[in-house]
């Protein structure tokens, strides 16, 4: 286990939708769509990291909530996690992403169908699809 790192993403509902984030790198995944979130770093908790990167990358401060289900083995020490978030205070800005975007259920099956999320968000898809109604 020893360099075994967790990146944390953020599956932040607003009701019916979905906040998600256009990556800018590393160029394999520019231009993707992404759960926004990062590496945590030493001492963190996942849901403190969570709540540092989104700071860091949207400017909100967010509530966090249960995991979604499933984890993804990114590279041997490398796993990916989601928690769930809701936005407690301010409006979310890309501070290091292209651009962001709300959806439903229909955008966010339209998205993960046209191959435009980040391959190992798709993972999620069916959990929070249900989350969404959709
Ligand atoms: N990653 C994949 N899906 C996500 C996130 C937030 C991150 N929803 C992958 C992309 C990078 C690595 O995890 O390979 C670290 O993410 P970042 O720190 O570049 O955001
Ligand atoms: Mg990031």
């Amino acid at each position: 286990m020893t360099g075994h790192r967790i990146v944390v993403a953020g599956a932040v509902l607003d009701r019916d939708r979905l906040l998600l984030a256009q990556r800018r790198y590393p160029p394999d995944l520019a231009g993707l769509w992404e759960l926004p979130g990062g590496k945590v770093e030493a001492g963190e908790s996942p849901a403190d990291a969570l709540r540092r990167e989104l700071r860091e990358e949207l400017g909100v401060t967010i509530a966090v909530g249960a995991a979604l289900r499933e984890s993804v083995a990114l590279t041997r020490d490398l796993t990916l996690v989601a928690l769930r978030a809701r936005i407690e205070c301010g409006t979310p800005h890309p501070a290091e992403h292209e651009a962001l975007r709300w959806v439903d259920a229909p955008g966010l099956r339209l998205m993960h169908d046209s191959g435009r999320l980040v391959p190992a968000d798709n993972v999620w898809v069916p959990e929070l699809l249900g989350d969404l109604g959709g």
